[in-house]
């Protein structure tokens, strides 16, 4: 990159201090946003330079890289920080606190999920961030560098943004939402936009940590599925609301406003596969399902795949149940032992899965397509959590007989993970905590700011929430952290899912051992924490 002062670098800051027994220290929230690279490539392709910087790769390729020294090397004149992921707002405030401290005049400003459903009170709460630019960005972003670099000052006409005007914190009136023509005007796998790319190509993977005193081939090969992986996007919105998700139609409501979901052609996306294999991917992830019952788009993608002879692997995340000549067509395309499907029943009680899960189906309808799935010879990783509202310990009890039950027969079953499920900003729950009689303490963004500002508070055990009465008897379960270990407890007994194979898991007893073998090795190496590894990046601030 030339020395020419950049427009716009696009910062990602995963939450870069969390800390779980089996992994000691690790780095959380590596994979981008899929649009960051639409959102600087449309940039270049306006002519305005701009960068990705991954604070996680730049650790992990300098332990001594800062992002403030580097700013003031390439002295962009934007820095739009992905806050896509709620995970990630302690440490985005914290940078763009250190960039706008000693470069004041440098508009920093933020976008993604978490940073729209708060478009307003990050602003007021937080001075150091100029603006928020809410939902779809791609428009709103390139309208933003424009005005910047051309020094004008007044912001009212650019879409989605709530900026700071005069010390009053105003919310614009024009909105974008692409349509679908827009979208397919979009690049998404550009990926030279991003600093040491390579190290993103061939390191990052499912599931998504990076354990800090492991090397680069270790995290790959002990840690991920151990095949490069690149999430791909195939539309955006969703029509449906499962309850804890912050992405249902109810919450994109006031994240994108979007009403329904969108698609890019099938030709845009071939493009978007092979482009993604020229820089060495090998596993496309898919996580968009929004019609389940009719998967016609993919099973022509698929059919695509097989005429122009792309040679790639799959995983596919399924928001209900697989339709069978979508499973067909899937096996057909992906035949390796390396493609499966994901599958969510999340619990064993039907009466759970009907309320909190938008797509129901019975345990028998699932076990139908578990069978058809070990005929045809597709693998599958299925999907559980536990600790949700309404559910009682008879119903707990349900998960881990289905749980068991399904590990024991079917083969093909590789991987069944159990997640509890942290507090999303704009879910259903977090909207309407009492509708599902449970109490968090997460209502403003300051909240999960402080929440993430601990290394202790990560995605394995905290949940940012708890539900009163849950436990019978109390368990001395009576608030948040009380609730949060109850349950940690349950899962190391019942659903510890770790093993020596990221694709596969064993039952609970092995996953404990895994878990005190990884510890003690930590301990053995007596590697304490690199002593430089809080904050390390802001070392010049
Ligand atoms: C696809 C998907 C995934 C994929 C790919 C994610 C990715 N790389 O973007 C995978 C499987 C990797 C994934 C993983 C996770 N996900 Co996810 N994911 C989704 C899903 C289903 C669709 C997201 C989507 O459509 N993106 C495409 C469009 C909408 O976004 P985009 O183009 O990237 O971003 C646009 C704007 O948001 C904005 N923008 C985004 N970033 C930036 C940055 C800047 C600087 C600017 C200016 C603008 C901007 O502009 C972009 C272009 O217009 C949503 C649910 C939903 N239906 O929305 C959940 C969702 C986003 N994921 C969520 C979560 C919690 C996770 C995990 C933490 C789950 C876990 N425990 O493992 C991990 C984190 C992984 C990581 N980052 O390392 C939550 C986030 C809630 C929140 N607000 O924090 C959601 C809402 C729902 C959920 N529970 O699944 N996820």
């Amino acid at each position: 990159m030339d020395e020419k002062r950049l427009d716009c670098m696009l910062v990602h800051a995963p939450k870069f201090d969390n800390w779980y027994k089996p992994l000691g220290d690790f780095i959380w929230i590596n994979y981008l946003p899929i649009g960051i690279f639409a959102l600087a490539d449309n940039l270049e392709k306006h002519g305005y330079k701009s960068e990705i910087v991954h604070l996680g790769i730049e650790w992990i390729e300098d332990h001594n890289f800062d992002i403030v020294e580097y700013v003031g090397k390439i002295r962009p004149r934007v820095v739009a920080l992905s806050l896509h992921w709620h995970y990630q707002s302690y440490d985005v405030i914290k940078v763009a606190e250190a960039i706008k401290a000693r470069y004041p005049d440098i508009f920093v400003c933020a976008g993604g999920f978490t940073a729209s459903y708060y478009h307003k009170e990050i602003p007021e709460d937080f001075p150091s961030l100029d603006a928020v630019i809410r939902g779809d960005a791609e428009e709103p972003l390139l309208r933003l560098v424009e005005h910047v670099t051309k020094n004008k000052r007044d912001l009212h006409t650019v879409p989605n943004l709530t900026w700071r005007s005069n010390g009053k914190v105003v919310e614009n009136e024009a909105f974008y939402c692409a349509t679908e023509e827009q979208l397919n005007a979009l690049r998404f796998t550009n990926l030279p936009l991003l600093k040491n790319h390579k190290t993103y190509v061939n390191y990052f993977g499912h599931p998504f940590m990076w354990k800090k005193s492991f090397s680069k081939k270790a995290n790959f090969h002990k840690l991920s599925i151990g095949s490069k992986t690149l999430p791909l996007s195939i539309g955006r919105g969703c029509p449906m609301t499962c309850t804890w998700c912050a992405g249902s139609i109810l919450s994109q409501r006031f994240i994108t406003r979007r009403t329904k979901p969108i698609y890019r052609s099938i030709d845009k996306i071939l493009e978007s596969i092979q482009e993604a294999l020229s820089y060495g991917y090998e596993t496309m992830y898919v996580v968009f399902d929004p019609y389940p019952d009719n998967q016609g788009f993919f099973i022509e993608l698929f059919a695509k795949i097989r005429e122009y002879n792309i040679q790639c692997e799959m995983v596919f995340e399924c928001h209900g149940l697989p339709t069978k000549p979508f499973m067909d067509a899937f096996h057909a395309t992906f035949p390796h032992e390396e493609s499966f499907l994901c599958i969510s029943p999340e619990t064993g009680s039907e009466r759970l899965r009907r309320m909190h899960k938008h797509r129901f189906y019975s345990n028998e309808e699932l076990l139908d397509c578990l069978r058809y799935l070990e005929e045809l010879g597709v693998n599958s990783e299925v999907f559980f959590t536990y600790g949700i509202p309404g559910e009682t310990l008879e119903e707990l009890q349900e998960t881990i007989k289905l749980k068991r039950f399904i590990k024991r027969n079917f083969k093909r079953v590789h991987c069944i993970r159990v997640l509890s499920i942290e507090m999303e900003p704009g879910s259903p729950w977090h909207m309407d905590p009492k509708k599902y009689g449970i109490v968090h303490d997460r209502p403003h963004f300051r909240d999960f700011y402080r929440a993430h500002s601990s290394k202790y508070n990560q995605t394995y055990s905290s949940l940012g929430y708890f539900i009163p009465n849950y436990f019978p008897d109390n368990n001395g379960a009576q608030d948040i952290a009380g609730f949060e270990q109850a349950l940690q407890r349950i899962k190391c007994k019942y659903f510890c899912f770790l093993g020596p194979n990221a694709r596969k898991s064993g039952p609970a007893w092995t996953g404990r051992l895994f878990c005190n073998t990884l510890s003690l090795m930590d301990r053995l190496k007596g590697k304490k924490a690199r002593a430089d590894d809080a904050a390390p990046l802001l070392r010049g601030s």
